[in-house]
């Protein structure tokens, strides 16, 4: 039997499980991912395993492009620098208002510029503001600023870089790197209580399954794309800002074996330019660019929304308005019947024009300036979100003459972009991280020996490329400390390689068992195809779970209902149906998207308030209550926690320790 990686229309002969081999391989230290955490933990892990002990990185893609990074960044949106970590600290605190764990943004403030560090000696171009080009910032280049946190950076080959240097690391040390492996499932110890043992998955371009065994992992597959209906429709569905590929296998994988999970009611609605996603962080900060309604008003400076900021103070008042807050003041215009919003992209480049004339430069250099801002505005699309680029293209825009409809887009789930949801995670093992923060090594899970990373870790967002890559190595560090203190750990797992198989393979027996049943193929009563489950998901969460059609709002009893439809849609998932590896892959990313999903409307539910207006409203409970835990209030965590053995979801409240003065 070999299953195609291509939609089918002959008829096939019926498939042989037999005939599909089961690699089963162990590895002291297991990889799962190969963003920018794999990356940072693949290149830091050599320097502290034990010699001889062994190491392997699994990804569902190729190194080389694959997460988030894949199409390049023209920012680093996380460099120190000049700043103080307890000021980065600070930032995210009020972005995310106020509910964050400050050890761990402390410690990654501390270590990140370190990794950007290297992405230069790698080879990776970073801006560098007149008189000091040429000097890398070691050197005492001074990096062109977007804004206080953000490095300017030619990254369209950004991951190729880093994913080089990571390669590099693992073979100089004899250790695996495996492509193209998707991991369905993590694996508990058979013996010891809560503790990691292994992975299975399997392979996308030939007929097998992967069983890993290890002593510690690390798990990184990045956020969760495709969770709420898109804006786009159809063939454009496949566009979305953050990676189509990345479907909440970290959350998941980590949650099914109890794995406590925190501010997973957390989701990230960027606002970008509207339907090519492009970037607006470079256009707001570097280019110093407005925003205005359909009517030309610029709404921000209005005296409503300075109405709207105070009801949601003390974050709304803050020098720098969070960016759920930004949102919230855009949709308000739009839902009052002031929309579209641009842009104003041309006011922005020609007040640079107008104050290079004032400065009385001439008109070849002026021509020249012209030139170099406009690449720098094309740039910013080209290095990061190509399809803006066509889009800007294809529609005769010139930035320059007319502004640009920019619009928040459907939900994601994330940890480390300006969001913050995820798993909850020891801090460093250090006097002044709180004693409910730390648990020994830094960055585990509450499951013994998992670890995670960039994506993966709550309630400590905006790290972005650079901070997960840095807490990818931090990981990887406290990951060999792990390892060394339970060298006599021999993972047993408690269920049989064929077994695996038979539940891996299960969506093509389901298709082959009944493909022949209709003239259709897409159409079966006996089963569904992970497209046809995608968007039955997508309806739900968009109607019911606050996704953009309802202007991202939901109350108790519209969670109710979704609540319900995902426990169908889970029954129904025992009937999908691949017929070639390629929708094999789409079926357990489905499944992977269904219960992070499920966890993200359990928070919400859980949250009787709305703390991040402009990413989600609870219609009944409009505003933040930022009492604090002890006083019954919002201002706290909302940690989840599935039990394996009962299948048992419970939400809880963490407290909330403000560790760096105001
Ligand atoms: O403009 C499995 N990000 C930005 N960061 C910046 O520093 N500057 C920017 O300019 C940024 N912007 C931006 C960003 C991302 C995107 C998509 C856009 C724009 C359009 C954020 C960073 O990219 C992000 O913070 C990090 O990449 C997060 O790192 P990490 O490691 O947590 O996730 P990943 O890199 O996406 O990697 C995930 C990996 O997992 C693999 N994978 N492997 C095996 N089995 C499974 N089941 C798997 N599921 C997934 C993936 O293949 C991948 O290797 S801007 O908006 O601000
Ligand atoms: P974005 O392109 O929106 O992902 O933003 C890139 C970076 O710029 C992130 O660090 C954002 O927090 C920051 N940013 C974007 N827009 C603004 C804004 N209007 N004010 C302050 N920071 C912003």
């Amino acid at each position: 039997m070999a299953l195609r990686n291509k939609p089918q229309w002959e008829l096939l002969a019926e498939p042989d499980l037999s005939k599909v081999p089961v690699e089963e391989k162990h590895y002291d230290a297991l990889l799962v991912g190969g963003g920018m955490a794999c990356c940072g933990a693949a290149f830091e892990i050599g320097a502290w395993l034990p010699d001889g002990a062994t190491c392997a990185l699994v990804d569902k893609a190729a190194l080389e492009r694959s997460g988030a990074v894949a199409q390049g960044l023209s920012a680093i949106n996380t460099y120190i620098g000049e700043n103080t970590p307890a000021d980065y600290v600070r930032m995210v605190r009020n972005d995310l208002m106020g509910v964050v764990r400050e050890d761990l943004i402390f410690d990654l403030g501390r270590h990140v510029d370190d990794s950007v560090h290297h992405f230069e000696e790698w080879g990776l171009p970073i801006w560098k503001k007149e008189g000091s080009e040429g000097k890398k910032l070691v050197e005492g280049g001074v990096p062109v600023r977007t804004g206080k946190w953000q490095i300017m950076i030619n990254g369209e080959s950004y991951k190729c870089i880093v994913a080089e240097a990571a390669k590099a690391a693992l073979e100089t040390k004899g250790y695996d790197l495996i492509e193209r492996v998707f991991i369905v499932k993590l694996l508990l110890d058979a013996n010891k209580e809560n503790t990691i043992a292994g992975a299975v998955g399997f392979n996308l371009r030939e007929n097998k399954v992967h069983v890993y065994t290890c002593k510690a992992m690390l798990v990184a597959c990045g956020g969760a794309v495709n969770i709420f209906r898109p804006r786009s429709t159809d063939e454009g569905k496949g566009r979305a800002w953050y990676p189509v590929w990345n479907a909440g296998s970290t959350y998941t994988l980590c949650m099914q074996v109890g794995a406590e999970m925190t501010m997973m009611e957390n989701r990230f609605t960027p606002s970008r330019f509207k339907d090519g996603y492009g970037p607006v962080g470079a256009w707001f900060l570097l280019f110093k660019a407005t925003v205005t309604n359909g009517y030309g008003e610029h709404y921000v400076k209005s005296d409503r929304a300075k109405a709207e900021l105070e009801k949601y103070a003390p974050y709304g008042l803050a020098p720098v308005t969070p960016t759920c807050l930004r949102n919230h003041l855009m949709l308000f215009e739009m839902k009052e019947g002031r929309g579209p919003i641009y842009m104003d992209t041309a006011a922005a480049l020609n007040a640079f024009l107008e104050e290079k004339k004032a400065s009385g430069m001439d008109e070849k250099a002026l021509k020249k300036y012209w030139k170099e801002l406009e690449a720098e505005a094309w740039e910013d699309f080209l290095d990061m979100s190509v399809g803006q680029a066509g889009l800007w293209a294809s529609m005769n825009i010139e930035p320059e003459k007319v502004g640009s409809e920019i619009m928040p887009t459907e939900p994601y789930m994330l940890g480390s972009h300006s969001g913050c949801c995820g798993i909850w995670v020891s801090g460093p093992n250090e006097d002044w991280v709180p004693d409910d923060y730390k648990w020994g090594y830094n960055r585990m899970t509450t499951v013994n020996g998992l670890f995670t990373a960039g994506d993966g870790v709550g309630a400590s967002g905006h790290k972005f490329s650079s901070g997960s890559h840095a807490e990818g190595r931090i990981a990887a560090k406290a990951m060999a400390r792990y390892i060394r203190d339970n060298a006599d750990f021999t993972p047993t797992l408690a269920v049989s390689a064929d077994d695996l198989k038979a539940e891996i393979y299960k969506p093509v027996t389901v298709y082959y068992e009944n493909y022949q049943k209709t003239t259709d193929e897409m159409v079966n009563p006996n089963y569904i195809k992970p497209r046809h489950m995608m968007e039955r998901l997508m309806k739900y969460t968009d109607e019911y779970g606050g996704g953009w059609s309802p202007y991202y709002m939901t109350n108790g009893k519209l969670l109710d209902i979704v609540m319900q439809h995902l426990q169908w849609l889970r029954e129904d998932s025992e009937k999908m149906a691949a017929g070639g590896l390629h929708e094999l892959l789409r079926a357990w990313e489905n499944l992977h998207r269904i219960w992070t999903v499920e966890d993200h409307l359990r928070h919400i539910q859980f949250r009787e308030e709305s703390r991040y207006p402009g990413f989600y409203y609870r219609g009944d409970f409009m505003q933040a209550d930022d009492k604090d835990y002890d006083a019954g209030g919002w201002k706290c965590f909302v940690n989840s926690k599935y039990d394996p053995k009962t299948g048992e979801w419970t939400c809880m409240k963490k407290k909330c320790h403000q560790i760096i003065s105001d």
